[in-house]
């Protein structure tokens, strides 16, 4: 009777640590990207705006802290990763430059599938890149949705005797849409890691707001009106 129960025990035991093994994979899985490295949040963030405004230039630096002089056709898609850490939570990065010819016509619906977060970069030497940004913001809002995270990147701000875009114009343009506004030099490495970090936040922030809504609708508060 006594060998009985032991044996019962034992196998209990062995169901109980099985389970608790997979449950333990099923997290790690979960937070885990293809290289074995953990981390929290996953954004997927794009850069858009005018060709030769220095998006890949500012992804460069971002991700790899070097500039580049030339100015080469991004060929087919590319992105890089850069994890960071704020709060405690690691969020991976993987930021988008766009493909071929900039033009905003030519981007894909596609493109837009999946991202939590809009870079848009205009050139602080070049007029053309700002005009263009109302065309910009259409397409982002038509394909892209309510749900983007988005700051306004008025690049080449090394270049102040060249600027033809003033900062209040920038910062004002940004204020209408309600976007955080940033003047960065990827040449010089100025103000691109408080860009991401700004879109990083704001990317949590949105995610947060969506799981609590989901929340809400889950597990809707029972009324207290009475009958
Ligand atoms: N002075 C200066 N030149 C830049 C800066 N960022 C990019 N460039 C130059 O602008 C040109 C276009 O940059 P690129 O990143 O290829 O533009 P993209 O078409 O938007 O990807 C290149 O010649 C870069 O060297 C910057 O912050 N300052
Ligand atoms: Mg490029």
């Amino acid at each position: 009777m006594y060998l009985y129960y032991k044996n019962i025990n034992q196998k209990f035991l062995a169901i109980l640590l099985t389970h608790s093994l997979a449950f333990f994979k099923f997290l790690l899985i979960k937070h885990t990207n293809m290289n074995g490295v953990q981390y929290d949040h996953l954004a997927k963030i794009l850069l858009l705006g005018n060709s030769s405004v220095g998006k890949s230039c500012l992804l460069l630096r971002y991700t790899e802290n070097r500039f580049n002089e030339a100015f080469y056709s991004t060929i087919g898609v590319d992105f890089k990763v850069r994890t960071i850490v704020m709060r405690n939570k690691s969020i991976k990065m993987q930021i988008w430059d766009t493909a071929g010819q900039e033009k905003f016509r030519s981007i894909t619906s596609q493109y837009y599938r999946g991202a939590h977060g809009i870079m848009m970069i205009f050139d602080l030497t070049n007029k053309d890149s700002f005009n263009d940004l109302d065309a910009w913001i259409q397409e982002i809002e038509r394909y892209g949705g309510e749900k983007l995270a988005k700051v306004l990147i008025g690049n080449k701000c090394d270049l102040e005797d060249k600027r033809t875009i003033t900062f209040e114009e920038g910062k004002a343009y940004a204020d209408k849409l309600g976007m955080p506004y940033f003047e960065t030099s990827a040449k010089d490495a100025a103000n691109i890691d408080a860009g991401f970090v700004k879109l990083a936040e704001l990317i949590i922030a949105m995610e947060n707001r969506i799981d609590k809504k989901r929340s809400i609708v889950e597990n809707p508060k029972k009324s207290s009106c009475c009958m």
